[in-house]
């Protein structure tokens, strides 16, 4: 269709457009955001609410030079729409396609991969103190959008007060539609909220008018605007103080909305020579009622369909997850005991803890997007005598490794580390991958460092792990909950489970991809070749005595782990092997190599890497085929 967007190569086509036609522009986009998401999972009501802030960036600044960090990035699809990628669009986070989130190598005005929240402010004072001291580069504008669900991260403070500190000339944009993914907690929401009914916003005129006509207004009109807000600061008409104090020059609220109102604005503090907050107001869902009523659904939705105005049908799926299991293990600890409690760091919906707030809600902590300060926080539940468990994805616990070790793993309190999402999380790709955990987690002394074959092990290693007094991690993956058949092992400190010994070969899974490896195991034996299966459940303790007795005594070994290779599992086999002084050359490793993984479905991702059934089988074929080892019609020794 000749729309005005498709005509949009790159931010330069907006330069000649009217005021109507970026309404129109901004309308364009949200049909194509819609079109998107109905078809497939992916960010939606954080990138509707910036529509217009985008349209108005790119027309107020040149990105091509000046530099834009959204942070996060998860809302980053309107600006991909007018940087040259709207032809592509549909191919968004599919194999092959446009990431989810900022990629440099789809375009130069993506200026880092990122997905994980807090970090803009920093990234965008390097840019601008590192052109300062690039020859001909101190013209170029810096500029960071953050939302107030990202704003309470403890590096954001870092940030303004070094930025503060330095003077520089950076511009920081706080996008407030008042939610995370769930609505935000704590106490600088609650300061902006204050904010938001600053008199400027809520259209008290009468008394800033007052204040406003004491400046002449003649002159230039950055210098007038800049006595304007002095004179309000004066009158106690303005808002802000907590930035101002430091180092920052506070502007708002503004209506995000508003692509006249935001252009006004972002033209009178480009030029402002120092830091700048410009507190943005927008709304989640903005221009689509259903995400604007319920953005957190809305916030990353399963595909649906609008069938009438305002009614949508919903393609959901019916599975039960890991997630799942989890949360239902975790409701059962809390009920039965009043001294468990649980954290996370605002991934209520993730992980699929709603129950759970609602339910205990003197238990639940939603610390908001501060991972670091969560597991400090459970070290000192922790010490004051409770259970708590943190309930993070591995990705963003990655925040918190300083506090994992000195806080709770040199303490040796009883925290219980649940990791959602460990492993390939599919079309997010290579920002919110979870596979390095198990090489992070294993390090530290005290820790104890688990991963279930299935739900059954799943379900049992939380009850182990809120008896246990050591540090706990569990990890699980994105991905539906399966069962082993057949009688199970309880799980026992430090022991794996022998699911039968094979006599050509033995597999040894870690997680759940131990379920593909008993298939890849089936067919072997439908082939003649006999290859037996080790559920490892412990990554440390290591079960070193299975783990050689399948050294010693089988012609290959197998491990499987859907996590880094380098310091992963079969690794830490390794390491036993040569401790031991068993020789590990007859050992092969699968798991995720040393690169990043790209975004695809997760599905896709394991067959790419051989970590599905076919691929597990056609290992252990090779390794055979090696060691000249003959399928035969052997029965299973014991
Ligand atoms: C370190 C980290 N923790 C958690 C997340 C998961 N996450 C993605 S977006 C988001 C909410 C961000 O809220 P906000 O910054 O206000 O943006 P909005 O979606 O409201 O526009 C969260 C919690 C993340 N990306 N990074």
């Amino acid at each position: 269709m000749d729309t005005l967007l498709s005509k949009v190569d790159s931010p330069r086509d907006l330069s000649g457009l009217s005021p109507a036609q970026l309404e129109q522009l901004a309308s364009e986009m949200r049909e194509v955001l819609c079109n998107l998401v109905s078809n497939r999972t992916a960010h939606f009501a954080s990138n509707l609410g910036v529509v217009e802030l985008c349209l108005a960036l790119h027309t107020t600044f040149d990105f091509s030079r000046d530099r834009l960090i959204w942070d996060t990035g998860h809302q980053i699809y309107p600006h991909k729409l007018i940087t040259g990628r709207y032809h592509e669009f549909g191919t968004m986070r599919t194999k092959g396609g446009l990431m989810g989130y900022p990629n440099p190598n789809e375009s130069d005005y993506d200026l880092f991969m990122t997905g994980h929240a807090g970090c803009s402010v920093s990234t965008a004072l390097g840019l601008k103190s590192g052109d300062d001291l690039m020859p001909g580069q101190s013209d170029r504008h810096s500029v960071a959008v953050i939302g107030d669900g990202a704003f309470p991260s403890g590096i954001v403070y870092e940030a303004m007060n070094n930025t503060g500190g330095l003077r520089k000339k950076l511009l920081v944009i706080l996008n407030d539609n008042q939610m995370s993914i769930c609505p935000r907690v704590g106490g600088l929401g609650e300061y902006l909220d204050r904010l938001r009914v600053n008199t400027f916003y809520t259209g008290l005129k009468g008394e800033v008018l007052k204040v406003l006509n004491k400046v002449p207004l003649l002159g230039d009109p950055v210098e007038r605007f800049l006595a304007q807000v002095k004179e309000s600061v004066k009158a106690g008409l303005h808002g802000g103080m907590l930035f101002e104090e430091l180092g920052f020059r506070y502007i708002g609220p503004v209506d995000g909305h508003s692509i006249p109102q935001l252009r006004k604005y972002l033209s009178m503090v480009k030029d402002v020579d120092g830091p700048v907050l410009l507190h943005v107001v927008t709304q989640k869902g903005h221009g689509f009622k259903p995400a604007a009523e319920d953005p957190v659904y809305f916030h990353t939705p399963a595909p649906f369909t609008c069938e009438q105005e305002g009614v949508v049908a919903f393609k959901k799926s019916s599975s039960r997850a890991y997630t799942d299991v989890v949360s239902a293990a975790v409701f059962k600890q809390m009920e039965a005991n009043p001294r468990v409690t649980v954290m996370t760091a605002a991934m209520c919906q993730g992980t699929k803890l709603e129950p759970i707030r609602d339910a205990f809600p003197d238990r639940f902590f939603d610390t908001g997007i501060c991972e670091s300060h969560t597991v400090a926080f459970a070290a000192g539940q922790a010490k004051a005598g409770l259970r708590p468990i943190v309930d993070i994805y591995s990705t963003f616990l990655q925040r918190s490794y300083d506090q994992i070790f000195q806080e709770v793993a040199l303490q040796n309190l009883p925290v219980t580390f649940v990791l959602d999402r460990s492993g390939l999380t599919g079309p997010d790709g290579p920002t919110h991958h979870g596979v390095f955990d198990i090489g992070y987690m294993r390090l530290f002394p005290n820790m104890v460092v688990m991963a279930p074959a299935d739900e059954v092990d799943t379900r049992t290693m939380i009850d182990f792990a809120i008896e246990h007094d050591n540090p706990v991690s569990i990890r699980y993956p994105k991905a539906t909950a399966e069962t082993i058949e057949g009688a199970r092992t309880p799980i026992e400190l430090g022991r794996a489970e022998v699911i039968d010994w094979g006599h050509d070969g033995m597999i040894i899974g870690c997680g759940t991809l131990v379920t593909n490896c008993i298939k890849a195991a089936a067919i072997l034996r439908e082939e003649g070749l006999d290859v037996g299966m080790i559920n490892a459940r412990f990554i440390k303790p290591l079960d070193t005595e299975t783990v050689l007795r399948a050294l010693t005594t089988s012609p290959f070994v197998v491990t499987v782990e859907e996590a880094t290779l380098m310091g992963g599992f079969g690794s830490a086999v390794l390491e036993a092997a040569t401790d031991a002084g068993v020789s590990a050359a007859h050992v092969r490793r699968l798991g995720i190599p040393d690169r990043y993984i790209e975004h695809a479905e997760r599905t896709e991702q394991l067959t790419e890497l051989g970590l599905d059934v076919p691929g597990i089988a056609q290992a252990c074929r090779q390794m055979a085929e090696k060691r000249n080892i003959k399928s035969t019609d052997r029965r299973l020794v014991s």
